[in-house]
Order: structure tokens, then sequence, then C-alpha cells
């Protein structure tokens, strides 16, 4: 068990992501809802606002306290309990990233900041609003660093030994974080709050949504990568076994830090202003980024087959049977790996230079991101939440909360595949996103491509419906588990943090050799970003002066 100081870190990470959580999801629902006239806003109340406040709360805030609370937990349980310097510095950037998030919901709140979670210029919010994202920013840089001195510490006391695969990935998560908020930090303060504050009249639009997919599209691998920590390093445990090669796990996440960042242009493929080469090229490293992916899945099908077949199942298929599909902290992991074959199969469709031209701007996007920061990404986090809170509080995981995890897992993924699907047909027929009118204002006869089955918006409400009830059995089990479930007394109620063994590694060394991966990674970044950046900063057409549309 991990020292009591740093479970209550942990804790206090985990509260603020549900909270967001609860909040986030309520905003999902009413947007379904929305789009199908269903209900009316009152007047306070704006399509927009709400849409920004359920990716702002979900996509950012959910999933960044979620994973500072797994890895506060990790770090401390695999290298040692944190010392004093390290929780000091951990709360400190705890409460700069929650002041940061209260500014920047305060101000989606008032209506002073409707512009998404991608908050494209030249829409204006209040200047508050990106003070408040820096601090949100910043708040987790000194998060990252306390991590960093944490194992910084361990490294020097223990020289020779490999580092303990958790560890490892959580410094190249961070790593990567670091290097991608450089763009995001750099648009919002040279380009954002001067701006929104007046200091300047107009902004340039290609450089600040460039700066920000520099960022956007690692923010993408930020959240996945816990959850691949998960699949690499709890599964195993799950399932009785040790991590399938510790070498591939190492370097699949190295690739991340290489390949995640020069890839930003893919998000702006229909954009003019970038000449087509460097969207190729940015195209061709997306390609690359494919790889580690593609590794973990060979990994888990490879751990998944190996465990089976010793469990006794026969044939080709057999060892499929033999998993342990009883325990809920599996079953989910499963299910969000599943999710994630469509999922990374409609990433590739997207990144492929011509047919972003059908998908992009269109609802099929959204059904991307659904089935994978909304899935994958989301119940691997509810997979580790049914054990997570239970170890950090010192309580049961009763049976009846393990019952109601199945309900929420299957209820989740039952909503999810209603939904998605129907967003990624609805997509397909041109049905456009990030607006709140489902049939180009032809309210009187709805337009053809909505009156499918799948291609519905009924069928989103109702898969949006099934996922809002599902969300709210989570915060149940997660507040059971948290203050009210019985403490775990006798030994075997204990519930345990499953780590699983790297087993006889030869790891090679020079996969820990951080400096030769940041060293390649700016390298790569130079060739991707250096011309076209500086183009759009000496050629571009005069700025943008702000626009407020809601
Ligand atoms: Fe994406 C847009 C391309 C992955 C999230 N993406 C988005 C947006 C979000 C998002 C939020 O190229 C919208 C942004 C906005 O608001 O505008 N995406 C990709 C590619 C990948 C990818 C190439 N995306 C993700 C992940 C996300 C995420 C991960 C969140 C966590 N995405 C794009 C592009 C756009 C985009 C374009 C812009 C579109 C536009 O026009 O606007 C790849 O990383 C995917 C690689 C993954 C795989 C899958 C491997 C499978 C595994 C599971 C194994 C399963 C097992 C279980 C073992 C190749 C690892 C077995 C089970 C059985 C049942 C058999
Ligand atoms: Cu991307």
């Amino acid at each position: 068990m991990i020292a009591a100081q740093d479970r209550k870190l942990a804790l206090a990470n985990i509260a603020v992501a549900y909270t967001a959580f609860l909040i986030g999801t309520l905003c999902g629902l009413l947007q379904v809802f929305i789009r199908n006239d269903a209900i009316q806003l009152p007047a306070w109340l704006d399509y927009y606002q709400i849409l920004t406040a359920h990716g702002v709360l979900l996509a950012l805030i959910f999933t960044t306290f979620f994973i500072f609370g797994f890895f506060a937990t990790g770090m401390s349980k695999s290298l040692g309990d944190f010392g004093p310097k390290v929780r000091l510095t951990s709360w400190l950037g705890f409460w700069v990233t929650v002041i940061g998030t209260v500014l920047a919901t305060a101000m989606i709140v008032s209506g002073e900041a409707s512009v998404l979670y991608t908050f494209y210029a030249p829409l204006k919010a209040s200047g508050w609003y990106y003070v408040g994202l820096a601090l949100f920013v910043v708040g987790t840089w000194i998060s990252s660093f306390a991590l960093v001195g944490h194992y910084m510490v361990w490294r020097k006391n223990n020289k020779d030994q490999l580092s303990p695969l958790f560890a490892f990935m959580t410094i190249t998560t961070i790593i990567m974080w670091l290097i991608a908020c450089l763009g995001v930090v750099a648009t919002v303060l040279f380009q954002y709050i001067p701006w929104a504050f007046g200091w300047v009249d107009t902004i340039n639009v290609e450089l600040s949504r460039s700066l920000f997919w520099y960022f956007g599209h690692p923010l993408v691998y930020f959240w996945l990568l816990p959850a691949y920590m998960a699949w690499y390093v709890i599964v195993p445990k799950l399932l009785g076994t040790t991590v399938f090669s510790d070498s591939l796990a190492r370097l699949s996440f190295v690739l991340f830090i290489l390949f995640s960042i020069p890839v930003g242009f893919h998000h702006q493929l229909t954009e003019p202003g970038i000449s087509n080469f460097w969207k190729f090229l940015q195209v061709v490293l997306t390609f690359m980024v494919i790889i580690p992916s593609l590794m973990t899945a060979f990994s888990m099908f490879a751990t998944f087959e190996t465990v089976g077949r010793k469990n006794g199942g026969k044939g080709l298929f057999g060892w499929f049977t033999k998993l342990p599909w009883k325990d809920v902290r599996f079953t989910s992991i499963f299910i969000a790996m599943a999710f994630f074959i469509p999922g990374g199969a409609g990433g590739i469709i997207n990144a492929s230079f011509q047919l972003n031209e059908v998908v992009h701007n269109t609802l099929w996007i959204v059904g991307h991101f659904h089935i994978t920061v909304g899935t994958p990404v989301a119940m691997t986090f509810m997979g580790l939440t049914f054990w997570l809170v239970p170890y950090l509080t010192g309580r049961k995981f009763t049976k009846s909360m393990q019952k109601l995890g199945f309900v929420q897992i299957i209820t989740w993924s039952i909503g999810m595949l209603l939904m998605s699907t129907a967003q990624h047909v609805l997509g397909l027929l041109g049905a456009p996103r990030r607006t709140a009118f489902s049939s180009y204002n032809n309210h009187a006869s709805t337009l053809d491509w909505f009156d499918g089955i799948i291609s519905s918006h009924v069928t989103m409400a109702i898969g949006g419906s099934i996922l809002f009830l599902s969300a709210m059995l989570l915060i149940y089990i997660v507040v059971m588990t948290m203050f009210l479930s019985p403490k775990a007394v006798k030994e075997k109620d204990m519930v345990e943090f499953p780590m699983a063994e790297s087993g006889k590694a030869s790891t090679p060394k020079f996969l820990e050799n951080w400096w030769i991966w940041i060293g390649i990674a700016f390298a790569l970044i130079f060739i991707a970003y250096a011309i076209p950046l500086s183009d759009m900063i000496q050629h571009s057409p005069p700025g943008s002066e702000g626009l407020k549309t809601w």
C-alpha cells in the first residue's frame, strides 16, 4: 500500500475528474436533444456554450485530472513513496490546474467563451478564458515536473537498474506532453491573450490554428498513452501473466515521442495557406505514428492468445473463451480495446489526404472521437476506476458494485455503438459538425439523409441518453467507493493495484536515453514545421479582428 499522503493527492485528482465528468456528460445529453429539436434552450443558454463545456470538461478536464491521479498512484507504487518536495510540488500543480479550470469554466458558463475546445480564431472569447487555459497548462507542467523529479531521484539511487515499466511510460507521456504544450502556450500567450485583452487589434488566424494543432494532435495521445499503460502493465496482471515484451512496450512509447507532434496538419488538410507539400509530409508522418498502435494491438493479441491457451483454450479461437470475462476490471478494458479497432481505422481514413475531403467538418469526425477518446480511453479509465478508487480509499469493491460495473460498461458500449454509428453514417451523408442545425434550416421537411434507421438524429439521441444513464451509474459507483462502501478490514477484501512484472527482460539500455528521443523529436518537428510556420508569419494576409458569433 502506498503512503496515505500520496493516496490523498491521487484521490483529490480523481474527485475533480469525476466532478467534471458529471457536468460534462449532462451537457452531452442536452446536445443530442437540441440537435433533435426536442428541447428549446432558455435564452441565457446557448448550444455552443454547452458544446464548449462538454468538450472542455470531458476531453480536457476529466482526462487530465484522472491521468494525474493514475500517474501519482502508479509512480508512488513503482518507485516508492513521494518525498516532501515531490508532494508539495504536486499539490501546487494540482491547485494551479484547478484554478485554471475554474476560471475557464466560469467564462464558459457566463457565456463569455462559447468558442469550443479548439477555440479557433477569429472567434474571440474573454481574455480570462485564455488565462484560465494557460494556468491549466502551467499547472500540469508543475505536476509533471514533480513526477519527473521523483523519477530522477530513483534513477540516481538505482544507477544500473531497468526502470519499472510504469515509471518509464509515465515519463515518456510527460515528455511528449511538455513538448506538445509549447505550441498551445505560444499561441495563447503571444497571440490570443494580447488580442483578447485588446492590446493588439488583429490575430494571424492560420498561425494560431497551426500552433493549436501542433498541440492538438499529441493531446489525443496524452489521453491514449495512459490507457495504453493500463493495457501493457495492468491487463497482464489481471490475466495472471507478465508483460508480453518489455522492450516492445518501451519502443512503442518512444515512437510516440518521435511521431506524435509533427503531424498537426492532418487537422488542417482543407485549409488554404499551407502548401500541399507540407500537408503531404505530415500525412506521411501521421502514418508513422500508426505503427506503435499496431505494435500495441499485436502485443495485446499475443498476450490474450498465450494466456487463453495456457488456460486450456483449443483450436484457432478457443483461447478467446478462456479469458477472465467475469472480472469487470478486465472486461471493461477489453471492450475499450475492441472499440479502438474501428476507432483507429477511422483515424487512418481521416488521415488519408483525399478521403479527408469527404469527412472533414462532418459528424463523421464526431463519431471518430467518440470511439477513440470517448470509449477506448474513457472506458479504460472506468475499468481503472473500479479498483483504483477503492484501492486509494481502503474500501471494499463489493459484489453488488461489480454487478453495477458490468451494467455500466455494457450500457456505455450500447450507447456509444448506437450514437457513434449514427454519427459516422450521418457524416458520410453530409451532416455537418459544430452546428445546432441538423437539417440546414429545412425544418418543415427534414432532409432525406436523416430519415434512415441508423442515419438519424433519433438514433443518436437514444444512444446519447443511454450514455448519460451509464455515466450516472458510474458516478454512483465512484461516490460509493470513495465515501460509503464498507472499509476493507480483512486481507481478502483489500483491493490491489494490479501491476505486472516485466519478466526476464533483456531491454536495451538506449531506450531509456531520453536525450536521443527528445533530440530526434525536435529534429522532426523542425523539418515538418519550420518552413510552413515561417511562411505563415511572413506572408500572412492582414490579421483578423475578433468575432463573437454567439
Ligand atoms: Fe483522431 C480528428 C487521425 C487516433 C481523437 N481525432 C480527431 C479529433 C479527435 C481525435 C478528438 O488525420 C477531432 C479534433 C477536432 O475537434 O477537430 N486519429 C487519427 C489517426 C489516429 C487517430 C491516424 N484520434 C486518435 C485517438 C484519439 C483521437 C487515439 C483520442 C484518444 N483524427 C485523425 C485525423 C483527424 C482526427 C486526420 C482530423 C479529421 C478532420 O478532418 O478534422 C491513429 O492514432 C489511430 C491508430 C490506431 C490503430 C488501432 C490499433 C488497435 C488497437 C486495439 C487492439 C484491440 C485488441 C482487442 C487487442 C491503428 C491497439 C481485440 C478485440 C477483438 C474484439 C478482436
Ligand atoms: Cu490528429
